[in-house]
């Protein structure tokens, strides 16, 4: 630990905290998990290897003619530790296969809820155990990026039924999947249309308004609304472009840089995921959602403990009268999707 700035008598010390935590901070580590829902084909794994700049899941896109397409086909997580400047992040990237693409697609996010579900399950779980582990390891779903298709008008009841069940148990971040297909104007209207109906379907996405925040977090989540749904392009390709090497797609009419703010909202997405809420994200599943899901477990289980002292007493009274078996209280986790 580095010694204090001030070394006067008067001078207590408790200043430091904040060292003190960045250094156990540091010695830990952090775990980020991401889950990526859209169609087959919409560019997940790509945006995601974009973002962290590393080949962290498979996409179809090949960087090489030898390489074979690769398609999702079942939820996969992918675990790698990142440092950067001292700091590891656990990086779990769940990858999860094409939705909407059977022509029946009833049910098809019921996965991917019990998914997230079944994480915050096993957390609680970890948190009961009489002898608590000294720090749990976090598996619970952290963000969602949701990927929007460009060639539709709007969100479509299988968005708005996916969302609803979505936002109730992780943060979602919608995104314009492939937003290189889209003109300007395009972007612009399909943008205002989403903003619309995630209204008219009260449909919360992330970032939510807080009491807590102040003048400078409501501007810069503000600003955030604004770009919400992010139109992205992602790239894991490397052009070069007059002798500068760009992370960018190659078109008949030009190269689009995906880090040139004026071609997409790629560089605000990996901002406001990366830069400026990465903690925020991190406590507002755990204030949020699995506070949620911990409330409503702990009340089941509560209930069920009552109705089974119920039982017993009136089993007492009614020795004579024939007995039904106690209710049995459940293992936590009801996969509820
Ligand atoms: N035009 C365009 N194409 C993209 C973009 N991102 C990815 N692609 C291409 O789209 C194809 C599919 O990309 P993937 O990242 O594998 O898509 P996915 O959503 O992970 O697909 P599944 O894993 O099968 O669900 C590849 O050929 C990519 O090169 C983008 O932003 N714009
Ligand atoms: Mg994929």
């Amino acid at each position: 630990m580095s010694a204090p700035a001030n070394d006067s008598q008067d001078y207590v010390g408790f200043d430091t905290i904040t060292q003190q935590m960045e250094r156990k901070f540091l010695k830990r580590g952090f775990n980020f998990n991401v889950i990526l829902v859209g169609e087959s084909g919409m560019g997940k794994s790509t945006l995601v290897n974009s973002i962290f700049s590393s080949h962290l899941v498979d996409s179809q896109g090949r960087r090489t003619a030898q390489e074979v397409i690769r398609k999702t086909t079942e939820i996969s997580p992918v675990t790698q530790t990142l440092e950067e400047n001292g700091v590891r992040v656990r990086l779990t990237i769940i990858d999860t296969p094409g939705f909407g693409d059977q022509c029946n697609n009833e049910g098809c996010w019921v996965p991917v809820i019990k998914y997230i579900k079944d994480q915050h399950a096993a957390y609680l779980e970890r948190e009961l155990k009489p002898q608590r582990d000294r720090v749990i390891n976090d598996t619970r779903v952290h963000a969602c990026l949701y990927f929007l298709n460009p060639g539709s008008r709007g969100l479509r009841p299988l968005d708005v039924e996916v969302l609803k069940r979505l936002t109730e148990v992780t943060n979602v971040i919608p995104v314009i999947a492939k937003s290189d297909s889209m003109t300007v104007e395009e972007r612009t209207v399909f943008k205002r249309r989403i903003k619309e109906e995630l209204v008219f379907h009260r449909i919360a996405v992330y970032p939510y308004p807080s009491e807590e925040d102040g003048e400078e977090d409501r501007l810069l989540n503000s600003s955030i609304r604004d770009l919400v749904p992010f139109a992205v392009v992602g790239s894991e390709e490397i052009i070069d472009v007059n002798g500068t090497p760009v992370r960018g797609r190659r078109h008949g009419w030009g190269v689009i840089n995906i880090f040139d703010e004026t071609h997409s909202d790629f560089v605000h997405l990996r901002n406001f995921m990366l830069r400026t809420h990465l903690s925020d994200l991190i406590e507002v599943t755990s204030q949020r959602h699995y506070e949620q899901f911990r409330t409503s477990q702990l009340r089941q289980i509560k209930e069920l403990r009552a109705q089974q002292a119920a039982a017993a007493a009136s089993g007492g009274i009614m020795a004579s009268m024939p007995q039904q078996a106690p209710p049995q209280v459940p293992a936590i986790h009801q996969s509820m999707a």
